[in-house]
């Protein structure tokens, strides 16, 4: 919390919370839509004595717009909105407009802090902090856990991902990104064979109608939804279909709001599946060159499935009826027919955008493949504006745990641990010994944490843990299974690189302090396939270091102690680093870290694995140059380098053939054809009951990032959402006799958390639903949320449990 936060006394405390909700409340009303400051988009930058400009992509989310930062005598003072970038051209929300303020938050960590047992932390050195670490790991390299984020630079993510998987032969390593991104990847691999977008963002720049299922883009990529809605201030007609569980500052932009059920995702999408068929109006040249149809066996659910027939297709969908898709998914007959009857229509460009909604689900894989089905049965594809979008929400979600395959059973470039080929290529780039790479995937997030918190004598078999760039003690599903019980274990032992303190560093028993976004070279990829570099601009606080520095320095404490791991197969240190002339650069040395470029090197050998899954990036110093470039990126014949819009479309990807329309080289079929899925529809894990009536959802807000560690220390953001709350629906309160402002208990089967009612607030849930951000660490919602996950991409969901409002006097004390 901030200190000016805790210095209030409490009574003061609740009527500035109160005041501040009720202005938030007043921008609503207002309508402004969305927040971005176009007055920041500057044409010449200001050059005053001392003062240098620097481009760096934007450190929050996945949109990634182009910032240029101000610096003077060695501080960030002022962020720009960079005209040069073709994402936001100059645009910027308000989270991107005060990024530069993250850096100075007066908490900032500074120095390592090792826990005592009296429960004090103790300043101590790096070199003892490295020690400690690297000793733990040594005893016992197996039981060893690296949890990571899709906000790691992907140097980092490289760096984390070698060092465990080429060098401990530990598979024991997965990102937050499992919380925000597994379903999305499945579903591109379940229908395409191969991760990420065939569009771009000239897609909203090109569609007639724009649907949103279920997520907030208004709020979560703001500047990207501004790229639609400009259109229309610029007389162009573009149609906004929000497909959503609640009213949303989108549905406020929205032609249609079509308001559904949870989980009537699935039953809509089979829905329009089913009147393509019966109207005969899908696409029968697109669907007979480019697809087949597929679905799981009998014998359980598997990524990839089996093939069914046309036919079979045709008589599942049959049972999907206007009628029981309405029963399903709260839509109406006539809504469903008029989404069936625009996908029908060729005469229309159609993008969907999808995130959270869909992707944190427990039919999280099969909501997104039956939604590119709609698309690939409809032909309302690869062509621009007509494309099926899946959004990222952090900033290299998709550049460094997508790509580089930071997940416990990936290798980079798209390889997995299981395929032994894949093993050997990898074995191959690292010049380590074949078999090193441990065959067996190992935990994935969910189950790293259980591991984590159970005791060792029953069965936890994980007992060091690495956190970092992400605030789990947050951010996990169902925090009393999975994260509160470390407190009661004291040979468990949690490390966390941070930049501030969190609900994570509190459990931690060693704290060690990071150098965050421009105190740092990076490289980030953003949602469209885009890379994109930064320098370092300013130097870190206090004895704050860089990610991947701690990773390489335990790596050589490892080496020093003789750890065959760290070796390559020459006997070099995993890591070595060489300058021009040939000289090792000892880079685990601090002060010798920037003598070279880590990035640019770590960059330049991870660049290798990128072609097998035609991912082609270019050399390190083209994204110095460019404001990021899409991939595959490729050389041409003049020795520039190209990037790639549209991939799997004959007239932009230099991978499909010439003359060839559509190509889908990564097909798993293996005859470049896409995947049309069908899944039965099945009901949440959890719903409602007469004990816990209500469906819970949880999300953002726009003001903040995640667990609002950074965003809670920027004044103007903070003022204007101070505080978490619940928002609940003017009936449900009314029949409750809750009134506004005032404070009730959420609660679950599995936890409680005490929060202020929003009625009819920024979002607007309906009847018989409630929604809470989870920003605010001092209001875990996450002890009420489920840990239920999708079979497949093991993402758990977020989006519905089953829950209660209950008022304060109704707790007994
Ligand atoms: N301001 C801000 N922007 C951000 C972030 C942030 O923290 N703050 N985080 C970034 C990250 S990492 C992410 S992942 C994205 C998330 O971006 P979004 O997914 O857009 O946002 P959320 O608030 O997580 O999602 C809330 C929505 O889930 C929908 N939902 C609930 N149940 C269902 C269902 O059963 N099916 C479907 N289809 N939808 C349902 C509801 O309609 C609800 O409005 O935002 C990114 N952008
Ligand atoms: N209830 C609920 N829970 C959710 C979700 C939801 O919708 N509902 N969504 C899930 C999703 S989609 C996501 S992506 C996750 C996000 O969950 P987290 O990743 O846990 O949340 P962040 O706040 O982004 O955490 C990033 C942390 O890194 C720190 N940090 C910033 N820069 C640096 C750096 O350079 N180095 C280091 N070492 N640390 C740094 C920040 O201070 C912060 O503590 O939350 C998941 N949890
Ligand atoms: S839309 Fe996302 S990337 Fe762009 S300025 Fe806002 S937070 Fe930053
Ligand atoms: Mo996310």
């Amino acid at each position: 919390m901030s200190q000016s936060m805790q210095t209030l006394s409490h009574d003061r405390r609740q009527l500035l919370k109160a005041s501040a909700l009720a202005a938030a409340g007043s921008l609503v009303t207002g309508g402004s839509l969305p927040v971005v400051q176009a007055d920041q988009a500057v044409d010449d930058l200001p050059t005053g004595e001392g003062m240098s400009w620097n481009k760096a992509p934007c450190r929050f989310c996945g949109t990634g717009c182009h910032v240029q930062v101000g610096v003077e005598d060695g501080r960030v003072v002022a962020v720009a909105g960079d005209k040069a970038a073709d994402v936001n051209k100059g645009l910027l929300c308000v989270k991107g407009y005060h990024v530069g303020g993250i850096l100075y938050g007066k908490d900032r960590l500074t120095e390592p802090l090792l826990r005592q047992e009296d429960g004090s932390l103790k300043p101590i050195e790096w070199d003892e902090a490295i020690k400690i670490i690297a000793k733990r790991i040594f005893d016992s390299p197996e039981t060893f856990a690296f949890y990571g984020s899709g906000q790691w630079t992907i140097p980092e993510g490289y760096a984390a991902q070698k060092f465990m998987k080429g060098g401990l032969s530990n598979n024991h390593i997965d990102p937050n990104a499992r919380l925000c991104m597994a379903s999305a990847v499945t579903g591109f691999l379940g229908t395409y064979g191969v991760d990420e977008p065939a569009g771009c963002y000239q897609d909203l720049d090109e569609c007639d109608v724009l649907i949103t299922w279920g997520n907030n883009p208004a709020e979560m990529h703001p500047v990207l939804f501004s790229r639609v809605t400009d259109r229309r201030s610029r007389g162009e007609n573009v149609r906004i279909i929000d497909i959503g569980t609640r009213r949303t500052r989108t549905t406020d932009a929205a032609n249609d709001y079509l308001e559904m059920d949870s989980h009537g995702d699935v039953p809509i999408a089979l829905g329009i599946m089913h009147l393509l068929i019966e109207n005969g109006t899908y696409d029968k040249s697109f669907v007979e060159k480019h697809c087949n149809f597929r679905a799981h066996p009998e014998s359980g659910k598997t990524l990839f499935g089996e093939a069914i027939s046309e036919d079979e297709f045709r008589k599942r969908i049959a049972e999907y009826t206007p009628e029981r898709v309405s029963e399903l998914s709260g839509l109406s007959v006539e809504q469903i027919r008029m989404l069936g009857d625009l996908f029908g229509d060729d005469d229309v460009k159609i993008t969907s955008l999808w995130c959270m909604g869909m992707n944190q689900h427990t039919m999280g894989t099969a909501i997104n493949t039956l939604v590119h089905g709609v698309h690939l049965l409809s032909g309302h594809f690869g062509k621009p504006g007509d494309s099926p979008t899946s959004l990222t929400g952090q900033p290299s979600a998709c550049g460094t745990v997508r790509e580089v395959g930071t997940l416990a059973h990936a290798l980079p470039g798209g390889r997995i641990v299981a395929n032994p080929e894949h093993r050997q290529q990898c074995e191959g780039f690292w010049n380590i010994p074949e078999g090193r790479i441990n065959a067996t995937p190992g935990y994935h997030t969910v189950k790293m944490f259980d591991q984590f918190t159970i005791p060792t004598d029953e069965g936890g078999d994980i007992t060091t843990m690495f956190v970092q760039v992400t605030n789990p003690g947050q951010t996990l599903p169902n925090l009393n299974k999975l994260f509160n019980d470390k407190k009661n274990l004291a040979d468990k032992f949690l490390i966390v690189s941070d930049v501030y303190p969190t609900p994570t560093t509190e459990l931690a028993d060693l704290i060690l302090p990071a150098a965050m976004w421009v105190e740092k070279n990076g490289i980030y990829g953003n949602s469209e396939r885009r890379t994109q570099q930064w320098f370092k601009m300013v130097d870190p606080p206090g004895d704050a270091r860089d990610d991947t520095w701690m990773t390489i320095a335990i790596a050589h404490k490892l080496f020093e102690m003789g750890h065959e791991g760290m070796k390559d197969k020459d006997g070099e240190f995993i890591f070595a680093v060489k300058d021009e002339s040939g000289e090792e650069v000892p880079v685990w040395e601090f002060d010798r870290y920037y003598d070279t470029n880590v990035d640019k090197h770590l960059f330049e050998e991870y660049r290798q694995f990128t072609t097998m899954k035609h991912k082609n990036l270019a050399p390190y110093d083209e994204y110095v140059k460019a404001r990021g470039l899409r991939w595959p990126v490729v050389e041409q014949e003049d020795g520039s380098w190209r990037e790639t819009k549209f991939r799997f479309s004959g007239f932009d990807d230099p991978f499909v053939a010439e003359g060839e329309e559509f190509d889908f080289y990564h097909s798993s079929t293996k005859d470049g054809r896409a995947q049309i899925w069908f899944h039965d529809y099945e009901p949440p894990p959890e719903m409602p009951d007469d004990e816990y009536p209500m469906w819970l959802c949880t999300g953002r807000v726009l003001e903040h990032w995640h667990t609002g560690s950074m965003t809670r220390r920027l004044a103007p953001l903070n003022r204007a959402m101070p505080t978490g709350y619940v928002e609940m629906n003017m009936e449900d309160a009314k029949a409750a006799n809750i009134r506004q402002g005032e404070k009730v208990i959420v609660e679950s089967r599995r936890g409680s958390c005490e929060l202020p009612v929003w009625i009819d607030g920024r979002g607007r849930p309906p009847r018989g639903t409630i929604f809470v951000p989870f920003f605010d660490e001092t209001k875990l919602i996450n002890n009420v949320t489920l840990d239920e996950h999708c079979p497949i991409s093991k993402q758990p969901d977020y989006k519905k449990c089953a829950a209660r409002v209950k008022k304060l006097s109704e707790v007994p004390s």
